[in-house]
């Protein structure tokens, strides 16, 4: 039986995408650069996970202090930002944790994305969750599965017990790379990528339970 859910951050607890983004080219004005990601150039560069390796991604001659600085200060915004109340959780969220906690499963957030930015989002929300693995914690970022692979170890589950839930096709890479079954939530700039093995593909979790989940699962 199903026995934990293990949720992405970005895109999938909410849509923070364009936050970050505008983090980004909030931290490029700070820093006197006329550097400006819009949103087709952001959306090509998201194919890179990870803030600090999407702005070396980026500029591939930048020394690398400039980019420690440039990622901290749009940490910075970004939390602000989030603090600030910029975002909340997508459809179904907070009704499907409910029940996965009322039914005494696990649960846990795999992400790339820092540490700093989760406490921003979630608060004392951390608390639902057992296990949380984010960028700092591992040496490789999605589509790598080692965000996944920490997570089980962590959990103390084996791959067949767990089901991720996943917005974009680095995070099903990942989690399926690491043995798991996933259920994709669209995000704004993920809608339409290719979800090869996925068990299914909503715009949102607005109409889905943990039944549905488990039905999935066969
Ligand atoms: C999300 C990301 C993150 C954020 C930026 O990927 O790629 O890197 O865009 O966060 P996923 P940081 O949802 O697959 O985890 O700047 O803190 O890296
Ligand atoms: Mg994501």
């Amino acid at each position: 039986p199903l026995a934990a859910l293990i949720f992405d951050v970005d895109g999938t607890l909410a849509e923070t995408e364009e936050v970050h983004r505008e983090s980004f080219n909030a931290a490029f004005v700070a820093a006197g650069l006329d550097w400006r990601w819009d949103r087709p150039l952001y959306r090509s560069l998201l194919k890179v996970s990870g803030g600090r390796e999407r702005l070396r991604a980026y500029a591939p001659d930048a020394s690398d202090a400039l980019i420690a600085e440039l990622h901290k200060a749009k940490t910075a915004h970004y939390t602000r930002m989030v603090h600030e109340g910029a975002l909340s959780f997508r459809p179904g969220i907070e009704p499907l944790i409910e029940q996965a906690r009322d039914e005494g499963l696990k649960l846990a957030l795999a992400t790339t994305t820092s540490r700093a930015n989760i406490d921003a989002l979630l608060g004392e929300r951390c608390a639902w969750f057992d296990v949380v693995v984010c960028g700092e914690d591992t040496p490789r970022k999605k589509p790598d599965p080692s965000v996944y692979h920490l997570v089980l170890a962590r959990l103390g589950l084996p791959a067949e017990r767990c089901l991720v839930i996943e917005d974009s096709a680095h995070g099903v890479q990942a989690a399926r790379a690491a043995g798991l079954a996933v259920v994709v939530t669209e995000s704004v700039y993920t809608g339409g990528d290719d979800f090869t093995g996925a068990l299914a593909v909503y715009p949102d979790l607005g109409c889905i339970d943990l039944d549905r989940l488990r039905a999935l699962r066969g």
